[in-house]
């Protein structure tokens, strides 16, 4: 990050993702990450952490209507939602969008990213911060989900990548304990990286996904900004298999909803289950190992 104008995503060695600052807002260190906040000519507010896309104001609704709408319009009548990480709320608001909620409890561990989200992305979270029904708390998601307490309907992991901090939120002990945070007919989604890119983060998750929960799946999603090709959504529960709601039921739901969308649609929800080739056999072969309950494993 030498010139100011450039920003790049170093998620990857060997490759990189530039985006021009328009404008740099913020670009500083706060507590033990680096973070970037700058405008740019074609996606808008732009969030970097530690040199990875977090979100953009511009493609931020493909991964929030995706991460909301399948599990929400699929358990069918979610009432509790929690939300693990999370913290430019762009993810809240479109929950809150479902009439159906009663309560969002979300523990982000950094409220400076709070701050900032609320300061500059009034555009995709204002409305969160208004509604009574939301409740942010700062807190650390990997130590609320070892404890015992409140279940909810769904579960939603909007998390970074399994680097540094992050890495917690895809053990298999972080999976256990979201499992037993969720009520009969719960669904867990999981932000599961881009598998071409990480193809190893993408076996280690769905192996501890796999040795966790029933019903293991992922759907596909893609934001330009998450560099490298499909970016993956990991689908979790004990009882609701991924795809068992009819298109038809999917579509009186999201007309009862009253849903505005621009990426979702009931159709694309079934359709972001077949996911490609290559994707399906990691998949494939991460299930059966997580299944088999390898041994070594975090
Ligand atoms: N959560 C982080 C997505 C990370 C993308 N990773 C990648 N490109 N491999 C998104 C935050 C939106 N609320």
């Amino acid at each position: 990050m030498a010139d100011e104008r450039w920003f790049s995503e170093t998620l990857t060695s060997g490759v990189r993702l530039s985006l021009e600052a328009r404008r740099v807002l913020r670009h500083e260190r706060t507590g033990s990450q680096e973070l970037a906040l700058f405008d740019n000519e074609i996606f808008g507010r732009v969030l970097l952490l530690d040199g990875i896309v977090q979100v953009t104001s511009a493609d931020e609704f493909i991964y929030h209507e995706m991460m909301a709408h399948v599990p929400l319009l699929a358990h069918g009548a979610a009432q509790d939602v929690l939300i693990i990480g999370g913290g430019d709320c762009g993810l809240a608001e479109e929950v809150l969008k479902h009439s159906s909620v009663r309560r969002v409890v979300q523990i982000e561990i950094d409220p400076a990213v709070i701050e900032l989200a609320k300061a500059h992305f009034g555009e995709i979270n204002a409305r969160a911060f208004a509604d009574p029904r939301f409740e942010l708390r700062i807190g650390d998601g990997a130590a609320f989900a070892s404890e015992r307490g409140e279940r909810f309907d769904v579960v939603l992991v909007d998390s970074t990548d399994p680097v540094g901090p992050g890495v917690v939120l895809f053990t298999r002990e972080f999976y256990a304990g979201l499992r037993a945070r969720l009520n009969p007919g719960g669904i867990l989604v999981t932000q599961n990286g881009v598998p071409f890119l990480q193809g190893q983060e993408f076996a280690d998750a769905f192996r501890n996904l796999a040795a966790t929960f029933r019903h293991v799946a992922c759907y596909v999603i893609c934001v330009p900004t998450y560099f490298g090709g499909h970016l993956t959504l990991g689908w979790s529960s004990d009882d609701a298999p991924p795809l068992a709601i009819p298109t038809e039921t999917l579509e009186a739901r999201f007309a009862a909803a009253g849903l505005e969308t621009r990426y979702y649609s009931p159709r694309h929800h079934r359709a972001a289950f077949h996911v490609p080739r290559y994707i399906e056999e990691a998949l494939e072969s991460a299930i059966a190992q997580g299944r088999k309950g390898s041994a070594g494993d975090p």
